[in-house]
């Protein structure tokens, strides 16, 4: 089987790539031209392709510009498309409205007109997201009304119709994961899980005093990235294409992850987290809790890790990445569960960046 992934280098493009390759697929990533280097998410899996039987390949392309979409879908002729591209923060989807509608929304556009336009077969996946329900009350299923409270999550609302209008029209096997929250140690630094959790390890280490946050009071329903890839997976294995949505069921507030990851290694959070109003959004998305009962018959997909356990891993690959040594729950968890620990951690690295950006979004975001 061949794929093509956009967003390849995003925490869930890295994921799904390696899902892909050890299953056997040979796996296309479109990525854009930056001056630094952002594949390192992909280092684990990365291969030279000068190598014989190798199965992963880069190749330059941006979601603002259809130019060379068509040709690189005639040219790949993806079996499945993983369309993942975006601009995904919702706080900076605030500050630049347009580039987000371009890239999230009109992004998409792009990706289906090449399908049409390269005349290929395919199965295309969009990446929805729970964003898109925005005011509408818990539980959220695929019947619940979109409400979208940012110019994010309206880009998404737009997408996420699209997709449905390409199956509709063209007979494209186009489906929508709604996927609500998850992380990993390979979450970008300025989503509020991972800036917690990579604040404690700077703290650990003495570089960091306080963490700033915005509204503790919102509750999302927070799962493991690299479970969430997986159902991206089942959703083009079905026989006919669908919308689903892909949530725990269970849901805290930005207060319990916080209390949760700073009492694990021993420390109570109110000693160090201040309020910034900077975080804080214009409009806010109160409480999101998915009603996952669809996947779950029909795709028979269940979260197997727990919230406090969702925690500890990304708390413990923050502190073995700063280079302190983990308290190990977290290590433990993966290691019975998942069989290998390193294959999920971050590289150090990634650490330093990620602590970087959190030092950039106090500034900018
Ligand atoms: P992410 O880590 O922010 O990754 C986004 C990816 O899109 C990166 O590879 C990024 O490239 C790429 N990208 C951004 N702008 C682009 C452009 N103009 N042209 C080409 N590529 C571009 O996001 P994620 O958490 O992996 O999420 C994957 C997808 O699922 C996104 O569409 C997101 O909106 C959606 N989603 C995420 C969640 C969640 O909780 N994680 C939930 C629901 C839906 P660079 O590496 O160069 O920046
Ligand atoms: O915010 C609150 C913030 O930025 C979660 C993306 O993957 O999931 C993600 O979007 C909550 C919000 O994620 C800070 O106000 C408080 O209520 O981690 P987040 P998000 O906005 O839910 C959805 C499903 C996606 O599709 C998106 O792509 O945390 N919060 N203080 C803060 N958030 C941030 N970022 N920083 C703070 O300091």
């Amino acid at each position: 089987m061949r794929a093509l992934i956009t967003g390849v280098t995003g925490q869930d493009g890295s994921y799904l790539a390696e899902l892909l390759l050890s299953r056997g697929y040979e796996v296309h990533g479109i990525i854009r031209r930056a001056s630094s280097f952002n594949t390192a998410r992909l280092d684990p899996v990365y291969e030279d392709p000068h190598k014989p039987g190798t199965r992963l390949f880069l190749h330059y392309g941006d979601l603002t510009s259809g130019e060379q979409l068509t040709s690189l879908m005639y040219n790949i002729r993806p079996e499945e498309i993983y369309h993942l591209g975006a601009q995904s923060h919702v706080k900076v989807s605030f500050d630049i409205p347009e580039y987000t509608g371009d890239t999230t929304g009109l992004g998409t556009t792009r990706i289906l007109e090449a399908v049409r336009h390269s005349g290929i077969k395919t199965r295309f996946y969009q990446a929805s997201s729970s964003e898109m329900f925005g005011s509408s009350p818990p539980p959220q299923n695929e019947k619940t009304p979109f409400r979208p409270r940012s110019p994010y999550g309206a880009a998404k609302v737009y997408a996420y119709w699209l997709t449905v209008n390409y199956r509709q029209a063209y007979g494209l096997f186009a489906c929508n994961g709604i996927l609500f929250n998850h992380e990993s140690p390979r979450r970008g630094g300025t989503f509020v899980t991972r800036k917690i959790t990579s604040a404690i390890a700077q703290i650990l280490c003495g570089n960091q005093k306080k963490l700033f946050l915005g509204n503790l009071d919102a509750k999302r329903d927070w799962g493991y990235a690299p479970e969430y890839v997986e159902a991206m997976w089942l959703i083009l294995q079905q026989e006919q294409p669908d919308d689903y949505v892909i949530g725990t069921g269970e849901t805290h507030s930005v207060k319990e992850f916080t209390a949760e990851a700073f009492g694990y290694v021993g420390l109570d959070w109110r000693e160090y987290v201040e309020f910034d109003s900077k975080y804080v959004r214009p409009t806010e998305v109160d409480t999101l809790c998915a009603d996952p009962a669809k996947a779950r018959k029909q795709l028979s997909w269940k979260p197997k890790l727990t919230f406090p356990e969702l925690v500890r891993i990304m708390v413990d690959a923050d502190m073995e990445a700063a280079g302190l040594c983990p308290v190990g729950e977290g290590i433990q968890i993966l290691q019975v569960r998942f069989s290998d620990w390193h294959r999920w951690r971050i590289s150090r690295l990634d650490a330093v960046q990620s602590h970087e950006g959190v030092a950039f979004e106090k500034e900018c975001a």
